[in-house]
């Protein structure tokens, strides 16, 4: 089937013939590659900007980390977390993301302004469905096998891409009955999440495969510790690494790649492109 060119996210349309970067901003103490850093409010506004004015097409708010052994955070505390960020973001008209399982959460930050819901348990929450397809944003459904408390306990599949392409089709299949029109609709194989280093090598590779199901896909490898078991590197020295990975999706056809480094990332992505890409 041939992919969409076109994401409906709210009041904006993100064009998909050139491949795109969401940056991501991690309003939690917590999260696991940039330490938490992020979670003062001005501090996380002015590193949206700074991505924003770097290149990012989208930049993606989570204020409740989903890094593997992460405890689940409170609705209250994560609204407080990301609403006044989102708030101000898509006041200065970016495309913001909101990184959520929580319906209550979507809704608000949907109202706060936000274009797209990023949920890495596909909507699969009480409520998280109704809550999405009563907004106009745009819905990420990624794949996770269990929770992010105990998910990479031996996770174990006997066809990890068929498995994980199946799950995420039946997903946007249940969308689009809920009434989220396809052209909303983004899959994400989710990498690290519930996998083991030869199951995610698996999934970049059968990358063409999740993209012929129709849907634009989202790739996130930026500084996993999937990149890690690769070369040996800390999460703080895995740019080359991400860069590489980055490319790798997105030359399978991935249209979006979620990354820490939108810089570089946009950098890579320029030559990619102006060579031809995938040629
Ligand atoms: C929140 N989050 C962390 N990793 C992610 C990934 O790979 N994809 C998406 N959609 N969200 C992620």
């Amino acid at each position: 089937m041939r992919g969409m060119t076109t994401l409906r996210c709210g009041r904006h349309a993100l064009d998909l013939t050139r491949p795109r970067v969401m940056g991501i901003l991690n309003v939690t103490p917590d999260s696991f590659s940039d330490g938490g850093c992020h979670f003062d409010r001005e501090r996380a506004l002015d590193h949206a900007r700074r991505m924003l004015a770097d290149g990012a097409d989208l930049v993606d708010v989570g204020g409740e980390s989903t890094r593997p052994g992460a405890a689940p955070v409170d609705e209250a505390d994560e609204l407080a977390r990301v609403i006044p960020v989102i708030d101000e973001l898509a006041r200065e008209g970016a495309l913001v993301s909101v990184d959520t399982m929580k319906p209550a959460v979507m809704r608000a930050a949907v109202a706060a302004g936000a274009a797209m819901i990023n949920d890495v348990n596909a909507l699969r929450l009480p409520g998280a469905l109704e809550a999405a397809a009563s907004t106009d944003a745009a819905v990420c459904l990624m794949h996770m096998r269990g929770a992010p408390r105990t998910m990479q306990e031996a996770p174990r599949y006997d066809d990890v891409a068929a498995e994980v392409r199946d799950f995420l089709v039946e997903r946007a299949q249940a969308c689009e009955a809920m009434g989220i029109a396809r052209e909303r609709i983004v899959l994400d194989p989710g990498f690290g999440f519930g996998k083991t280093l030869a199951h995610n090598l698996a999934l970049v590779r059968a990358l063409p495969e999740l993209a012929a199901a129709g849907y634009p896909v989202l790739a996130g490898l930026s500084r996993k510790s999937t990149l890690g078991a690769i070369t040996g590197r800390p999460a703080g020295e895995r740019l080359a690494a991400s860069l590489a990975a980055a490319l790798a999706a997105v030359a399978r056809g991935a249209s979006i790649v979620r990354v820490h480094d939108v810089r570089e990332t946009v950098d890579a992505l320029k030559v990619w492109v102006a060579v031809g890409g995938a040629g």
